[in-house]
């Protein structure tokens, strides 16, 4: 009786991993319940499994009385209500470190997409126009001046590979990071002022929404090119449309955005905007990778070891 299951899945999780908690710890799914079996189910589930992009509020955490583990299939878990999980004991873990290398790898590919248009030269082919003389000269990327807001794991990576382009990097975060080669700039602000091309890879939720407005566009500049690997919240959307309209900035790479999996329409079909179905992390290899994670998480829950990587709040 899928009612009495330890573990609750509550978003999408790849099915192999479902599968082997299925196997090991019996799973119900959230979707496929009705409302009396929700609540039975709710009553007796022991571990929540979300992902990275799930909303999983206080009063939703409430229904389940006997919960104590919630493990996020992702690294960001902005949308998890973690406070209120930690108020009643229950630990929260997530994917860090397995996926870092694809979103840094995503993160290059989007900045080289979006300066050198490969999205629109691809177009520019397959719309024979070619022959009729050759494509747009683009932006340099080798030796530009990078500035990544948010120094974590990933951060790190966008800058080492960003080295192996002879790029000049500079960040931002809350503080300086002791043993970095990279000019520490106090706030956004400045760090934009001073770039060419500006990656995001801030945590989400409350403290960073909106953190990329107008006014921080306008000091990226016409020259500027935006790349947001992080979360669709921590830029504003709508003045990001308003800065490629009036050309303040010169592109925008994008694999995340406000209301996914909505994509805003004014964002197709412009040469200097490159957009991705929020795919960085989204490698066979690092799927994989992420779903072993969770699942040694449950295990260890289950057979009283220490989780792995639990969440220790922002
Ligand atoms: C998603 C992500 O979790 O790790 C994160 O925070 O945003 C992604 O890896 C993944 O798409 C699963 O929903």
């Amino acid at each position: 009786d899928k009612t009495e299951a330890r573990v609750v899945k509550a978003a999408f999780l790849p099915p192999a991993l479902a599968k082997r908690l299925d196997e090991t710890c019996t799973l119900a799914d959230w979707e496929l319940l009705d409302e009396a079996e929700r609540q039975t189910a709710a009553e007796n589930a022991r571990v929540l499994a979300v992902n990275g992009e799930s909303v999983i509020t206080a009063e939703f955490i409430a229904q389940f009385p006997k919960l104590e583990l919630i493990a996020d299939f992702g690294v960001g878990y902005d949308g998890i209500d973690v406070a209120a999980a930690h108020a009643r004991g229950i630990a929260v873990t997530n994917t860090p470190g397995v996926l870092t290398d694809d979103v840094a790898d995503m993160a290059m590919g989007l900045l080289l997409a979006t300066s050198r248009q490969i999205v629109e030269a691809q177009r520019f082919v397959e719309r024979g126009e070619w022959a009729k003389g050759g494509f747009t000269w683009t932006k340099k990327v080798s030796g530009g001046k990078l500035g990544i807001a948010g120094m974590g794991r990933i951060g790190q990576a966008i800058a080492r590979r960003a080295s192996g382009f002879d790029m000049v990097i500079s960040y931002t975060d809350r503080q300086p990071i002791a043993g970095l080669p990279y000019a520490f700039a106090a706030d956004l602000k400045t760090l934009a002022s001073e770039v060419d091309f500006l990656i995001i890879c801030v945590n989400g939720g409350e403290k960073t929404r909106a953190l990329v407005d107008a006014e921080i566009l306008t000091a990226l500049g016409a020259d500027g090119i935006l790349i947001n690997i992080a979360r669709g919240t921590v830029v504003d959307e709508t003045a990001l449309i308003a800065a490629l309209d009036a050309g303040t900035i010169a592109g925008a790479g994008l694999d995340v955005f406000e209301r996914e999996p909505e994509v805003p329409a004014a964002l197709y079909g412009r040469p200097n905007v490159v957009v991705t179905p929020h795919m960085a992390s989204a490698t066979h290899a690092t799927r994989k990778a992420m779903g072993d994670l969770v699942f040694d998480n449950v295990a260890a829950h289950f057979s009283g070891e220490a989780l792995i990587t639990p969440v220790t709040p922002y």
